[in-house]
Parts: C-alpha cells; sequence; structure tokens
C-alpha cells in the first residue's frame, strides 16, 4: 500500500507537480500515511516527544510508513483462548513434535535452564513449556512489524487502545534501551516480540541480559529468553517447589451442583480455600492444605467435564496471558517434558 502511495507522490512531485493542487484534498491526504494525519497518532507523538524525550522527526520519519493491519483487527477480536473449548485449544500445543522440539531445545540449553532454577526457582520444564507455547522454540517469533500492529491496535481499536497505546510508547522506549530496530522488528499480531513474547512493557521490566554480553537481547538469544522468563515468573510470585494444579473428583453423592457451578471458572485468581471448594463436592486429587488459596476449574474436555483445582503457581502462568486454557496447556506441557528431561 505505501509503496504505491509513494509512486503517486514522487509522480505528482516530479512529472505532474503543477497538477497536485487540483487533486482531490483527500487523495493527498492518503498518500501521507496510514497515520501521519490520525488524530490519536497526532496527541501521541507531542506525548512522546514531550515525556520520553524522543526527537520528532524520527517519530515522524518512522510512522511515515506504520501500516494499519486489517488481519491484526481480526485476530484480535477472536483469540484462541476465547473462541475455543479446553478439548480444542489443547490440540494446538500438546502435540507429540512439540515435544520433540522442546526435548532438542532442553538439551541444547540445559546449563541455561538450571541456572535460572538456581537464580528465579522456577523449573525448567515450565520456561520450557512457556517458550514451546509462545513460539515453539524460537521458530514462530510472529511476522507482523511491532510497529505496525502496535500502531493498529493503538489507534484503530478502540476497546484497547489505552493498553496497547502504553504498549507503543513502550516499544519506542526499547528502541532506545535494548536497540531494537523499530523499523524492522517483527512479532505477534499483538506486538509481543521474540522468543518468549514479550509485550514491550514487560520486555523493559523483566528481560534480563542472562548471558552476561551487555544486551538484552530476546529476539536472537535464547539464553536471555530462558532467564527473562525465569525472572518473569519470579516477579510475578511463583513459588518453589509448590504445586500448580489438580485434577479433581466432583463427588455427586451429597454434594451440591448448583453450589458449584457457582464455585467454578470464577476469577483466575485464587479466592477461595480448598475446603470451601470440598464443601461443594470437588476434591483434588493431591492433598493440598484445607486452607490453600484455590480456584475451581471445570474445562470442557475429550471425554466430557473435566474439573481441576488451581493453586498460586497455576494463577501465576496466568499472569503471562490470562487464560486458564493457555495456563493449562503450558502446565500439561511442562508434565511432559518434566520425566523426559529428568535424566537428560
Ligand atoms: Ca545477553
Amino acid at each position: 500500500m505505501p509503496i504505491i502511495y509513494r509512486t503517486i507522490r514522487v509522480i505528482s512531485h516530479i512529472t505532474i507537480g503543477i497538477f497536485v493542487s487540483c487533486l482531490p484534498l483527500s487523495l493527498h491526504a492518503n498518500t501521507q500515511s496510514d497515520y501521519l494525519q490520525h488524530e490519536k497518532f497526532k496527541t501521541f507523538l507531542a506525548t512522546v516527544v514531550k515525556e520520553d524525550g524522543h526527537d520528532k522527526q524520527t517519530i515522524l520519519t518512522l510512522f511515515e510508513d506504520a501500516q494499519r493491519k486489517d488481519s491484526i483487527l481480526k485476530a484480535i477480536a477472536r483469540p484462541a483462548e476465547k473462541r475455543l473449548t479446553w478439548n480444542k485449544y489443547q490440540d494446538i500445543f500438546l502435540t507429540k513434535k512439540r515435544i520433540e522440539k522442546g526435548i532438542a531445545f532442553y538439551k541444547k540449553h540445559k546449563a541455561t535452564f538450571k541456572k535460572a532454577e538456581d537464580i528465579y526457582g522456577v523449573p525448567p520444564e515450565i520456561i520450557l513449556a512457556i517458550i514451546g507455547v509462545e513460539t515453539r522454540f524460537g521458530h514462530n517469533k510472529g511476522s507482523y512489524r511491532v510497529i505496525d500492529a502496535l500502531s493498529t491496535l493503538a489507534f484503530d481499536y478502540p476497546p484497547r487502545s489505552k493498553f496497547f497505546t502504553k504498549q507503543l510508547r513502550q516499544f519506542l522506549l526499547l528502541g532506545k534501551e535494548a536497540g531494537i530496530d523499530l523499523k524492522t522488528t517483527t512479532g505477534s499480531y499483538a506486538g509481543a516480540i521474540g522468543f518468549p513474547q514479550f509485550i514491550p512493557s514487560s520486555y523493559r521490566h523483566y528481560a534480563v541480559d542472562f548471558d552476561n554480553d551487555n544486551q538484552t537481547d530476546l529476539i536472537n538469544n535464547p539464553v536471555d529468553a530462558i532467564g527473562s522468563v525465569g525472572n518473569y515468573f519470579k516477579e510475578h510470585g511463583w513459588v518453589s517447589n509448590a504445586p500448580i494444579t489438580s485434577p479433581a473428583r466432583f463427588l455427586k453423592a451429597g454434594s451440591n451442583e448448583s453450589e458449584l457451578d457457582k464455585l467454578v471458572n470464577q476469577n483466575l485468581k485464587p479466592s477461595l480455600t480448598v475446603a470451601e471448594i470440598a464443601k461443594a463436592g470437588l476434591i483434588g486429587d493431591q492433598p493440598y492444605s484445607a486452607t490453600a488459596k484455590a480456584t475451581a476449574m471445570r474445562l470442557k474436555g475429550k471425554q466430557g467435564n473435566e474439573y481441576w483445582i488451581g493453586l498460586k503457581n497455576f494463577y501465576v502462568i496466568t499472569r503471562y496471558n490470562h487464560s486458564k486454557l493457555y495456563a493449562m496447556a503450558v502446565y500439561q506441557l511442562s508434565e511432559s517434558f518434566k520425566t523426559k528431561i529428568k535424566h537428560l
């Protein structure tokens, strides 16, 4: 799109410049860019120049060819976490191929995983599962230019405009701080970057230089990525050696299904005690403390309803992606890795 417009602009200026004033105003405006004339961009520009110290012309040049992508607007309206139930969602991530690739990735970076566990208390299989679910161990880091993704969502997606405007601002700061190329860096449709798909604010706050080469590089450096996921989990409250989630049985006899309906699939944050959940008839297979905070889940599985009890660490996984389906996929993938990597 911009290439065509640029061509029009060149022709306008050089060959038929004399007729430019005859062109309809709207066409002329469209030749500029998708965003330079956008009201929300103008406000954004003033903010980042004034408050973040960016050079105005540099930002204008950067946004000259920032593109609105309708495919991004479609994708964000229908994420897999909302579109699918657990019986379908699991098939995307819990595959033999993904497990094999994970084992190979682990073998290659075993010492780094060990170091991350020592420093952050997060087991290798969890970090491995996150990187596996996010990008298949770096094989798919996303093909949208981050500048396009974040501009589209910040300026043309009102429901999340505030959030993505903040992310766009964080992205520009990453250019200064981490040396990220703002024009060419690619990521997901939501502007997530690198092996672990950190959104720009997470990159700025939780990414670490884990191989001490003075660069914090989540795009090309798997070592920095592994350490950064460990740090992210620790900072979000991961409890070392604590349980994550357990299958649970719904004891129909003497229990109250309507009472259980009120308990399951409420907030992601554990707000009930194991005892309160048990009172409604849901008993975890693991012997958790009756006073532990937990969340009761009912998922549509392949064999019908599945019940699960999630604890603090399950909640921490949802801090990476606010979805119980996501956290369950990470957990189950991690369990597949756990036994396989133990003796490697
Ligand atoms: Ca590094």
